[in-house]
């Protein structure tokens, strides 16, 4: 466990590109675009018309056909796209500290061209995050299948991976549910998922973390577990971290393969030092590795009682 001295970084903030990569990847970033502030909006897809102007800081336009209505869920002609691409898409991740990538897996674009995508950012800047939608089970085994070879190629590039499942998301609704719902909600939750995200490595109140640590954790990339939870502190510990350790929206993640991790805690003014090392030790014992562990803390005494908890675990496979 590193528990720093306490110091608040620079009140500069880090340069995030957040990308979206196909059709679902360009709808997911528009969702979440009122929301979510100081990052550049990139739109990359071979079809012309999820790239209208708007909300974009750049786009580009995959491959070399400009006529091109998309790879037609053909992931190798998304990634012949991307190739021809290579040097525009490097163009705008230049000087970047945080490349977050968005996209549906299954599909042409965001199947083929992602890990092209995925290695160019890791050229141009050390930590590259995806946020990735698994296919629906109804989609068919070709999609599913496609999706996985993307999650291993993405391995190999080093970038860190937070998977959706469209499946566990699923099992919420009734069979009578609209589709438009269903995929309304995923992309709510991923975008709340992302915004939480970019809230906490951008947040310049946290006491023991900032910015550098979090790029050494993500930076080897992997599969990465996001949680929460939020609690009141005399609940018990054991049940506030079983909750954080929860996210029934991504694929199942084995703990115990789990080696590095961040935990960031919001707490009253009771929160004592005891309590932070209790939570470290307690996430320590889900993994059978050693885990490198940073803790990030923020203090509102106007919490009182309650602790909110943050945890990112990333391991290198999911079971
Ligand atoms: N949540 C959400 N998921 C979507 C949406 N559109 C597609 N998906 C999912 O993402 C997968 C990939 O679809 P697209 O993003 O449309 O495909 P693409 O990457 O653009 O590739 P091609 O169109 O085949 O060239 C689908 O199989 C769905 O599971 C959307 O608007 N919201
Ligand atoms: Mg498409």
């Amino acid at each position: 466990m590193i528990l720093e001295d306490s110091s608040v970084e620079s009140e500069i903030l880090p340069s995030i590109k957040l990308v979206g990569v196909g059709g679902a990847g360009v709808n997911i970033l528009t969702q979440i675009h009122h929301k979510t502030t100081s990052v550049d909006f990139i739109a990359m897809d071979s079809a012309g018309n999820s790239l209208e102007p708007g909300i974009w800081t750049h786009t580009v336009r995959l491959g070399n056909n400009p006529k091109s209505l998309g790879c037609g869920a053909d992931p190798e002609k998304g990634r012949q796209a991307a190739l021809q691409s290579s040097q525009l898409i490097a163009d705008c991740f230049k000087n970047s500290d945080m490349i977050i990538l968005v996209a549906g897996l299954g599909g042409g674009v965001g199947s083929g061209a992602l890990p092209i995508i995925a290695k160019v950012a890791k050229q141009e800047c050390r930590v590259v995050v995806c946020f990735t939608v698994m296919p629906f089970p109804f989609e068919g085994r070709k999609r599913t299948l496609f999706a996985h070879e993307t999650y291993s190629r993405l391995k190999e590039e080093q970038v860190a991976i937070v998977m959706l499942s469209n499946k566990r998301v699923l099992q919420h609704f009734s069979p009578n549910t609209p589709l438009l719902k269903i995929m309304e909600e995923v992309g709510l939750q991923l975008t709340s998922l992302i915004d939480n995200f970019i809230g906490i490595i951008t947040s310049t109140s946290l006491i023991n973390i900032d910015f550098a640590d979090m790029k050494t954790i993500l930076s080897p990339g992997g599969c990465m577990f996001i949680g929460r939870s939020s609690e009141l502190s005399n609940a018990g510990l054991d049940i506030s971290i079983d909750q954080a350790l929860k996210n029934e929206i991504l694929e199942i993640f084995d703990f115990t393969q789990a080696n590095r991790s961040i935990l960031l805690i919001e707490a009253g003014s009771s929160f004592n030092l005891g309590t932070l090392y209790d939570i470290g030790e307690a996430l320590e014992d889900k993994s059978d590795k050693d885990i490198e562990l940073i803790m990030g803390i923020n203090l509102e005494p106007a919490m009182k009682d309650e602790i909110n908890m943050t945890i990112f675990m990333l391991g290198d496979f999911l079971s």
